[in-house]
């Protein structure tokens, strides 16, 4: 009830500068090559898809560390740019959906989309929480960090003055987690976010868990709804081309089973998949991580439903 009609825009977000690791800007190329946006056809989506290859040229000649931050220049750039996108395809009615790049680019898309929908909630699917301030970030690298400034617990950093805390704490929920840094764990405990780790996923199931996220940010089951899925949340042998695998994540289906379920809400109104990096592992991984990431996107667009 949040879309329009059967239209989906794919953005591509071929970005690494929120983490080290070279090979993750060519995961939406990737995911595309492997058909992707055909296949979506296929399930009766009109498509749209920009690559924005041109993101290099953003890129400053000189990015010097800011309070802490690498590349906060172009980081801060590059999202500013694919917010504005995204903010347009999503006031269109559209369901958009991000392929990363690195998870830095949720600046982007949820800005984006909640500029959008207002009143959306965020489904977090990931092996790390990603809300460290640039005081707290041990490792310097944006893509740890787009959930601070997106709640607003950052504020004041130069670079990202344009990102709006538009995120409500109490509508973000977590599944997946399992390698938290010491300041993350503390703030969310603080915050009473809700943050379901593997633990909670082998105590409880999937299933369960999905539903005691959406009672918590989407109670009354009638709010619009952002996923961003970083493939890391999967266990390394579902999804091993990533810069940070992580041993004991999400199976196969579990991965799957949260995507389907958001679908059948009927309240999904976009989805990023996130750190699928084709130069990272053997062929096969590369391969079998591709697959599995074109997959969940068309589990999130309804595939599965009977
Ligand atoms: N928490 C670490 C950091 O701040 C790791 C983040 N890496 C991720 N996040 N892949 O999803 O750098
Ligand atoms: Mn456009
Ligand atoms: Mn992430
Ligand atoms: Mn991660």
């Amino acid at each position: 009830k949040f879309l329009s009609g059967k239209q989906v825009a794919v953005i591509g977000a071929p970005f690494n500068g929120g983490q080290p690791q070279a090979g993750v800007e060519q995961g939406p190329l990737r995911l595309v090559e492997f058909g992707l946006a055909n296949q979506l056809e296929e399930m009766g989506y009109n498509v749209s898809y920009e690559p924005n290859d041109d993101l290099d040229s953003l890129k400053p000649a000189e990015d010097p560390v800011v309070q802490n931050l690498k590349n906060p220049k172009f980081v801060s750039r590059v999202t500013q740019k694919l917010a504005g996108q995204i903010e347009q395809h999503a006031k269109q009615g559209e369901f958009v959906l991000t392929l990363g790049g690195d998870h830095s680019v949720a600046l982007a898309t949820v800005s984006g989309v909640f500029a959008a929908h207002p009143n959306a909630c965020l489904l977090w699917i990931d092996a790390h929480a990603d809300i460290n301030t640039p005081e707290a970030t041990e490792s310097g690298n944006v893509h740890g960090c787009p959930l601070s400034f997106l709640t607003g617990l950052s504020q004041g950093h130069p670079e990202f003055a344009w990102v709006k805390p538009i995120l409500d704490l109490g509508r973000l929920a977590y599944i997946g987690l399992r390698d938290i840094d010491n300041f993350e764990k503390k703030t969310l405990r603080e915050h009473n976010i809700m943050a379901l780790s593997m633990h909670h996923v082998d105590k409880w199931g999937i299933g369960k868990c999905v539903e005691m996220c959406l009672d918590r940010i989407n109670p009354n089951r009638d709010l619009p709804i952002h996923l961003s899925f970083d493939v890391d949340a999967l266990d390394p042998t579902v999804a091993p081309s990533t810069g940070t695998p992580v041993r004991g994540g999400l199976t196969f289906r579990e991965g799957h089973y949260i995507c389907e379920a958001l679908a059948e809400t009927g309240l999904l109104v976009a989805a990023d998949i996130m750190e699928v990096n084709p130069s990272l592992e053997s062929d096969e991984a590369v391969f079998k991580t591709v697959q599995v990431g074109c997959s969940l996107a068309r589990c999130c667009l309804g595939e599965s439903l009977l």
